[in-house]
């Protein structure tokens, strides 16, 4: 398919699909062990991988996920004339919770202390907000929700977004009934920002991933001017093998000497490329990231899709550009920054410079790496558009797609590793033997530091043999008391699947 197609179907104005709730028995039933009582309807939104673009969606650059089928279900039974919530879990590591309506804004959150209601919580906070938007006025109403989730939690596949978007998604429906239609533009916008009530700067891909999903296409994600989810098919017989590290990050407890950190780094580098080339950058929110950068130094934003296949040339023709600004502003002091010397780089005291950058998320650092952060996220800003391009081609020759858009994948997780920073050598293992048994690119997928990795196969014979292998020489060697179900849970092979859902009783579907 060509890219003008697929335009038509371009914009996030289709609606959330509603199924029968009879696809959804194992959950229905455990909702009526739980409960003693039917389910009213399900919420669903899956996981996601990044297939290439990663850290670079909170400096609104565009990147590449696709949902897989792995996902979080919500059974709900709505109870009009209450106002508690009753949460429980399938995984019994998960205990009950239950709480009263109305919640704070803050949500009586501690972010240093993870509770998986939290998730739910947020969910429930943003619909709020959203309902109270609205023309009705909102009456709280109670629900009864179990829980189930297939998503591996800490593992890089969204399990957090997953259970965000469900939860938006089933709290929508439980105030505005079974007739309601909700749009995955709005799902989308609301949950975009959930998770900063849990003390994480996130950007949009995970939950545009998550609610956008198509079945057998990667989503061509952008941020600006507006948030855009595009589908593209992949070449038959592609599929991927998504391979858990089993290194959890605790994306909380590491925010400020992580993900939080990258995300503020992002920021200073803009600052300063800004400073030196006398642009004003004009963030939607703070000082501007480094995609005003460069739409500023290039005098307009970065042509979207809607310019086809030139507009597509001319952002990768801007981003080599915004490359050798890098080299130019950044390049000498490629050791790091300290506060002092980045205050000064701004003209700035320190104390100014802490106050602008270092205080609405924490963070810790010896020295601040901008030079590497920068270089990767115009790099990988690059492969993104290039991976992109060769979708917008009709494939001629599939072995060369492959080749190709592998040898992009990998360079990805060199900058990853070598520029931010957010590798780890479990990670380096899978992606090795993953080359090395038939894949034909490799890489950390989301924000890293263990999670899990995605690797582009093609063909079943492929996918068995990477799968074979990683069991043999990683899992095996490295965690030898797996279980049976520990070993397969570890491995994904995965096409890309649909994105958010809602499952009524038949009759009302
Ligand atoms: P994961 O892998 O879900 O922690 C995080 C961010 C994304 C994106 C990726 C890196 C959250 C909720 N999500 O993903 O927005 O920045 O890292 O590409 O923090």
């Amino acid at each position: 398919m060509y890219l003008c197609d697929e335009l038509m179907t371009s914009e996030l104005s289709m609606e959330v699909p509603v199924y029968c709730l009879d696809k959804c028995s194992e959950v229905t039933r455990r909702f009526f062990e739980t409960y003693a009582h039917d389910a009213d309807f399900v919420a669903r939104s899956p996981g996601r991988v990044n297939i290439i673009g990663d850290h670079i969606d909170y400096c609104n650059f565009s990147v590449l996920p696709m949902a897989i089928d792995v996902e979080m279900l919500c059974a709900v039974r709505v109870l009009p004339h209450e106002t508690s919530i009753t949460l429980t879990n399938a995984d019994p590591r998960f205990a009950q919770r239950q709480f009263d309506l109305p919640l704070e804004d803050s949500l009586g959150i501690d972010p240093a202390t993870s509770d998986w209601s939290n998730y739910f919580k947020c969910g429930l906070l943003v619909a709020h907000k959203f309902l109270q938007a609205g023309s009705e006025p909102l009456h709280d109403v109670g629900m009864q929700v179990f829980c189930q989730g297939s998503v591996p939690t800490g593992g890089g596949l969204s399990s957090s977004a997953a259970f965000i978007c469900a939860t938006a998604l089933a709290t929508i429906r439980a105030h505005r009934g079974r007739d309601c239609v909700i749009s995955k533009q709005d799902l989308t916008r609301i949950t975009v920002d959930a998770e900063h009530y849990l003390g994480i700067n996130n950007g949009g891909m995970d939950q545009c991933a998550s609610v956008c999903g198509q079945r057998d296409h990667a989503m061509y994600v952008e941020f600006k001017p507006i948030l855009k989810a595009t589908p593209f098919p992949l070449p038959r017989g592609v599929q991927f093998v998504v391979s858990n590290t089993l290194v959890v990050s605790n994306k909380f407890e590491t925010a400020p000497t992580n993900y939080n950190l990258r995300v503020v780094e992002c920021t200073i580098a803009a600052s300063i490329i800004a400073k030196r080339y006398g642009i004003t950058l004009k963030g939607d929110h703070g000082p501007g990231d480094l995609r005003d950068v460069i739409d500023t130094y290039c005098d307009g934003l970065m042509p979207d899709l809607r310019s086809g296949l030139e507009g597509v040339d001319q952002g990768i023709a801007r981003l080599a550009t915004a490359l050798d600004l890098v080299e130019e502003t950044l390049g000498p002091k490629s050791k790091g920054y300290t506060t002092a010397e980045a205050a000064d780089a701004l003209g700035m005291s320190p104390a100014q410079f802490t106050t602008e950058y270092l205080t609405v998320f924490p963070v810790r650092f010896h020295t601040l790496q901008l030079y590497n952060r920068a270089k990767h996220v115009f790099s990988e800003a690059l492969r993104v558009l290039l991976c992109l391009r060769l979708m917008t081609r009709p494939v001629t020759d599939t072995q060369r797609f492959l080749t190709t858009f592998g040898a992009l994948m990998n360079e990805s997780q060199s900058s990853c590793r070598d520029f931010c920073d957010c590798s780890c050598e479990e990670t380096e293992q899978i992606s090795q033997i993953a080359l090395e048994n038939g894949a034909y690119g490799s890489r950390l997928t989301g924000a890293g530091w263990g999670g899990c990795t995605i690797s582009l196969c093609h063909g079943e014979e492929s996918v068995l043999s990477v799968k074979k292998a990683l069991h043999e020489q990683y899992y095996k060697k490295r965690f030898p008391h797996l279980s049976q179900r520990e070993l397969e849970a570890a491995i994904i092979i995965s096409k890309p699947e649909e994105g958010s859902a809602l499952y009524e009783h038949c009759a009302a579907v």
